[in-house]
């Protein structure tokens, strides 16, 4: 997979250096590139955004800088993420989907948002006849300062779903099988006894059968308790 994101803030992105991504990276499995958007202006000012139309607060990002951005970067297949609280709600299906694309771009805007024109102009039938889609998303009901850090959560719920990224594919197989992978029981190991609390003697009976059905109304337990 090759992910790019877009952004003007490189620097928020140098987390993905490290750890299972890193190595996925030096692997082949993932190419992710990071690009500065003030690298696309053409001012001395390295003008990003401007008042927006109508009036109101804040700025809006450019359209020509950005598109000069995209164009840069897009290629046939490729999948246009467009980050805005604005948008559609990133979750763990949407995840899988975007596991098996070849090509994703994070469009990384401030909270104000980019100029729409941007977003209608790649959704126009030029790209679509080239398999080029774009979706705005968004991570969750809050606002952030900008998109880096909703892309950067995004980009770990999705590369470790590529096959080899992750380390252990066992985890992934066992996260599957359920319904909801994420709505998991609770784990315990050693030591049997700590500060008084004792592991659930089950665990330690050897009965698979009786495991698995008590780990799965904890599960629901859990899920009763912790979900709207
Ligand atoms: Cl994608 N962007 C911003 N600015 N805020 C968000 C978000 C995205 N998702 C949730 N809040």
């Amino acid at each position: 997979m090759r992910i790019d994101a877009i952004t003007i803030f490189p620097d928020y992105f140098a987390p993905l250096q490290l750890s299972l991504l890193g190595k996925a990276q030096d692997g082949g499995l993932l190419s992710v590139n990071v690009h500065d958007l003030r690298g696309q202006t053409s001012d001395t000012h390295h003008t990003v955004d401007d008042a927006p139309y109508g009036g109101g607060a804040g700025m809006v990002m450019l359209a020509d800088v950005w598109g000069r951005a995209i164009d840069e970067v897009i290629d046939d297949g490729a999948i246009l993420i467009v980050l805005t609280p604005a948008g559609r709600r990133f979750n763990q299906e949407m995840a899988e989907e975007l596991s098996q694309a070849s090509h994703v771009i994070f469009a990384c805007g401030r909270y104000e948002g980019i100029d729409d024109r941007v977003r209608i102009h790649y959704s126009q039938p030029e790209y679509q006849k080239r398999n080029i889609q774009v979706r705005e998303v968004s991570i969750g009901d809050y606002v952030l300062g900008g998109g880096e850090v909703a892309a950067m959560v995004m980009i770990e719920a999705i590369t470790r779903l590529i096959p080899g990224v992750l380390g252990n594919p066992l985890s992934l197989a066992e996260e599957s099988h359920n319904e909801e992978g994420y709505l998991e029981y609770p784990n315990f190991t050693r030591p049997k006894e700590w500060r008084g609390l004792e592991v659930p003697p089950i665990l330690l009976s050897g009965n698979h059968a009786a495991i698995a059905s008590w780990r799965a109304s904890q599960a629901q337990e859990r899920k009763d308790t912790n979900r709207n």
